[in-house]
């Protein structure tokens, strides 16, 4: 499954967006549309090879993005909404597409968080009152690296690790295939992706390797602001 993928990915890396159904009609064009990287494919090279990069962001988070939008379709009232809106308020979508929603909706919020998080060479440790906020609850930064380090590792089959804002203070937890912290009612301020397609192009099974590559990427500044943000 893997090498078919890559192969698909190395020989139209720029092709559109694959339909989100075999046989089915192209996909609507809204409520959602695939968010811009901060950077280039290769920008995260060696931790993050472009290969990965490319099919990761136009093919599987296009793919969530399109069958969030085909799930929607008939649902006008619910466009108004943003991506996270929609998962925190996660009552308000109807049962007969609530499955769709969760996976493809929580896939692409889940996705557009993590890109925007990541970094080449960026702010290595947090400061100010994200900082403050770290020490009091880990006792410090590494105690926390060490905890979202475990929740990577222990998150059995497809998930995402968290480091979120619950009740005014930080925790780290994990959750399965797409599911977005929004729904159980916190505020994820980073993400790391441990599904197998995040990293198997260049790391096969050694999560552990590309989860301590990806600790080194992270945009510390923007999960502050995110963290401050939270806080209100
Ligand atoms: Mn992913």
């Amino acid at each position: 499954m893997f090498a078919m993928r890559a192969s698909a990915a190395d020989e139209a890396p720029a092709a559109a967006a694959p339909a989100p159904a075999p046989s089915g009609p192209p996909a609507p064009t809204g409520p959602f549309t695939l968010p811009e990287l901060g950077y280039a494919y290769d920008a995260l090279e060696p931790a993050i090879d472009t290969a990965t990069m490319q099919l990761h962001h136009k093919r599987h988070h296009q793919a969530y993005i399109n069958n969030a939008n085909v799930a929607l379709k008939d649902h006008p009232s619910l466009h108004a909404l943003t991506a996270e809106q929609m998962l925190r308020d996660f009552k308000k979508v109807p049962g007969t597409i609530a499955v769709a929603v969760r996976n493809n909706v929580g896939g692409h919020a889940n996705h557009s968080l993590f890109w925007d998080i990541l970094t080449p060479g960026g702010p290595k440790e947090p400061t100010g009152s994200f900082k403050g906020a770290i020490e009091r609850d880990f006792t410090n930064f590494g105690s926390m690296v060490v905890k979202l380090n475990q929740e990577c590792m222990t998150r059995f089959g497809s998930g995402w690790a968290w480091l979120c804002v619950y009740n005014k203070k930080l925790s780290v937890y994990s959750t399965a295939n797409q599911d977005s912290p929004l729904m159980d009612g916190a505020t994820p301020i980073l993400g790391i992706d441990v599904w197998e397609h995040a990293y198997y192009l260049k790391y096969q099974n050694r999560r552990a390797d590309y989860v301590k590559a990806i600790l080194g990427l992270i945009n510390w500044d923007k999960v502050g602001e995110r963290y401050k943000q939270a806080m209100g």
